[in-house]
C-alpha cells in the first residue's frame, strides 16, 4: 500500500501536463486502478482486519487525491498563462522612426561665434528687423541724406521704417538701456539690402553685430579679440588683416580680411567683417559721455564666415533648402 502510495505521489510530482496527469489519475484511482484494486482484496480479508485496511486504503485515495487536486490547479494555471500570452494582442503601432533634424550651417556658425563671445563675458541682445530710420541710419551718425547710405540701400515700409540694413542698430538700443554703464553685447540677425544677388551677395543675409563700451578699451583690444575669435571659428593657424575704411559710426575704422588657401595652393586674404572704434557722436546720441567712455564695435558676415569655413561657392545655396547640400552639415557642430 506504501509502495502504491509513494509511486502515485512520485509520478504527481513530476508529471508537467493535465493530460498525462488524467492518466496517473486512472491508473491509481479508476476502477480499474492500482487503489480499486486493493479494495478488492477487502472481501477475501478476515473481517477484524477489514476495517483498518478500508480505512488505510481510504486514507491513501484522499491524499493520492489531494495531490491530484493541487497538482492540477497548478498545471491548470500554468496552461491558463501560456494561453494568455499566446492570445496576447498587441494594439500598439508599428515604431515609426521619424529622420532626427540637425542644425541649418548658418545658426551653426552663429553658435559658435556666440560660445566664444559669451566665453568672454559678453551677452547676447535682440532687436528688431523692421527697424526705423531713426535708429538704423540717424543714431549711427548716418545723418538724413548722408552720402553713406548709399552704400546700404534697403526695403522701406514707409519713409521711417525699413527693414534694417545692418544689426548696428542694435548698438544703440543696447547703450541706451545701459544707460551710461559698460557693456559687452553680440546681436545675430537678419538683414536686408537691396543689392543683386551673385555668388557672394544676398539681397538677405546674417550679421553678427559686438559692442564692448569702457572706460580704458582701445584698438588693440580689437584687434586681439578678432584674432582669437578667427582661430576659434578657422584653427589656429589663420591670421587677420586689417585694412583701412570708412564707416560713419566708428573712427578709425577697417574692414577685417581673413587668411585662406585657395583650392590651387595659393594664398588669399578674405573681408569677412567691418570693424572700428564707436564713433563718438553715437556714444553720445546713446548718453554715454566720450570724453568718459570709448568702446569698439563690429559686424560679422554670417554666410562670408560659413563660406570660408566649409568651402561653400555659392551664397545662394544656404537659402534654396536643398537637402543634398544641408545634409552635409549633419553633426558638424
Ligand atoms: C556693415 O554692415 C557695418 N554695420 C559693420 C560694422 C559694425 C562696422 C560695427 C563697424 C562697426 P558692411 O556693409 O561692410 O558693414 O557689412 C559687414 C559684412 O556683412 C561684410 O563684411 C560682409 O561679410 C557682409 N555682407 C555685406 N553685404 C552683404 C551681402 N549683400 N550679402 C552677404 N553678405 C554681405
Amino acid at each position: 500500500m506504501e509502495k502504491i502510495k509513494l509511486e502515485a505521489l512520485k509520478q504527481i510530482d513530476l508529471v508537467n501536463d493535465l493530460v498525462s496527469l488524467e492518466n496517473i489519475r486512472i491508473a491509481f484511482l479508476s476502477k480499474k486502478g492500482a487503489v480499486s484494486e486493493l479494495m478488492k482484496q477487502l472481501k477475501d480479508m478476515d473481517p477484524s482486519e477489514r476495517k483498518s485496511f478500508g480505512e488505510q486504503v481510504n486514507q491513501m485515495k484522499l491524499e493520492i487525491e489531494d495531490a491530484l487536486i493541487q497538482k492540477k490547479v497548478v498545471l491548470e494555471n500554468i496552461a491558463l498563462e501560456n494561453k494568455l500570452k499566446q492570445e496576447k494582442l498587441d494594439i500598439h503601432l508599428d515604431q515609426v522612426v521619424l529622420p532626427k533634424g540637425y542644425l541649418h550651417p548658418l545658426i551653426q556658425v552663429i553658435r559658435d561665434v556666440e560660445d566664444f563671445f559669451i566665453g568672454k563675458g559678453f551677452s547676447v541682445a535682440e532687436g528688431p528687423e523692421l527697424e526705423t530710420d531713426h535708429f538704423n541710419f540717424e543714431m549711427m551718425n548716418l545723418s538724413k541724406g548722408h552720402p553713406a547710405r548709399a552704400m546700404q540701400d534697403s526695403f522701406y515700409v514707409d519713409p521711417e521704417r525699413l527693414l534694417r540694413t545692418h544689426t548696428s542698430p542694435v548698438q544703440a538700443r543696447a547703450m541706451l538701456e545701459a544707460g551710461g554703464q559698460d557693456l559687452a553685447i553680440i546681436c545675430p540677425g537678419k538683414v536686408y539690402r537691396r543689392d543683386d544677388d551673385d555668388p557672394t551677395h544676398s539681397h538677405q543675409f546674417m550679421q553678427i553685430e559686438g559692442l564692448f563700451v569702457s572706460d580704458d578699451v582701445n584698438f588693440s583690444h580689437l584687434k586681439g579679440i578678432l584674432l582669437e575669435m578667427a582661430k576659434h571659428i578657422f584653427g589656429p593657424e589663420r591670421h587677420i588683416r586689417l585694412r583701412p575704411s570708412y564707416f560713419p559710426f566708428t573712427e578709425p575704422s577697417v574692414e577685417v580680411d581673413v587668411s585662406f588657401v585657395k583650392s590651387d595652393g595659393t594664398p588669399i586674404w578674405i573681408e569677412v567683417l567691418g570693424a572700428g572704434m564707436v564713433h563718438p557722436n553715437v556714444l553720445s546720441m546713446a548718453n554715454f559721455d566720450p570724453n568718459q567712455k570709448r568702446g569698439f564695435a563690429f559686424g560679422i558676415g554670417v554666410e562670408r564666415i560659413a563660406i570660408l569655413k566649409y568651402f561653400i561657392d555659392d551664397i545662394r545655396h544656404f537659402y534654396v533648402n536643398d537637402k543634398r547640400f544641408l545634409d552635409q552639415f549633419k553633426g558638424v557642430l
